[in-house]
């Protein structure tokens, strides 16, 4: 019988892209080792381990690495086939593809920016996205130390508070976006896909959000997400500028 591979996923917690290597690697039943790793810091780690870039997710695997959460996917598709994260026919391969080439290019920074710019503002919540992890350090004391690094990961994401309120405005037209492709069959699948996961990380990171889990948790896309990725850690109580918001409410009340 043929060895089982072994894999070792470096992970930020909270990430979501690394949420979505997360849930590939345990839909395919693959064991792992996780590594959590602080955010910035993590740069010079994911080099030192000379993996092909440095953010995370990276994966260790039958000592292949490879860094990205597509690269990913493609990889353990291909070292275990079952269950499949891309479609066998060429067109709904295509289609599904392309979801998950949206959810990595367009909705995955958004999300990331909108985040880093909540933690700014408080940074108390940082405490719950690092649930289960092992940081090598207590997590009270990394949380206490967190100022500079929540500071320098905001800056390196340009999560500037002109950019984020852009960023909220565009939500409700990404949200449709995903809404139309469940319609469509392209997404919500069972097992889920490769663009499942990829869209269903930010969402759920999104939902983590008190400020924005009331726009997404109740539409199409909300419930898909929480169906493919059931679990996720992190809650930041509301601290937006109210009038930020505005276009979300607005979707919210179209749509209930
Ligand atoms: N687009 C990449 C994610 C790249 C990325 O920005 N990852 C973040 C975590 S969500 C990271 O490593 N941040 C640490 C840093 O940039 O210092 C993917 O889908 O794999």
């Amino acid at each position: 019988m043929a060895e089982p591979p072994t894999a070792t996923l470096y992970v930020i917690p909270g990430s979501h892209p690394a949420m979505a290597a997360r849930r590939a690697l345990e839909l395919k039943e693959i064991p792992y080792k996780r590594v959590d790793l602080m955010p910035v810091i993590s740069r010079g780690a994911l080099r030192a381990l000379r993996f092909p870039s440095n953010t995370v997710p990276s994966l260790k695997i039958d000592g292949r690495k490879l860094t990205g959460s597509r690269e990913i996917a493609r990889e353990l598709d291909r070292i275990r086939p079952e269950p499949a994260l891309y479609p066998a026919d060429p067109d709904q391969r295509a289609a599904v593809e392309e979801a998950e080439r949206w959810g990595h290019e367009v909705l995955q920074a958004p999300v990331r920016r909108i985040l880093w710019n909540t933690l700014k503002r408080d940074r108390t919540p940082l405490r719950s996205y690092a649930e289960g992890a092992k940081l090598g350090v207590p997590i009270g004391l990394a949380v206490k130390t967190a100022g500079p690094i929540v500071a320098a990961a905001a800056r390196m994401n340009s999560a500037d508070d002109e950019v984020v309120r852009a960023d909220l405005a565009g939500l409700p037209a990404q949200l449709q976006q995903v809404d139309d492709w469940i319609a469509d069959g392209v997404l919500g699948a069972d097992p889920p896909n490769a663009a499942d996961l990829q869209i269903a990380a930010s969402l759920r990171l999104a939902m983590t959000v008190d400020d924005l889990r009331p726009a997404i948790e109740e539409r199409p896309a909300g419930q898909m997400a929480l169906r493919a990725i059931p679990d996720f850690p992190g809650h930041a109580p509301p601290v937006l500028p109210p009038a930020w918001l505005e276009p979300l409410r607005a979707t919210q009340s179209a749509t209930a």
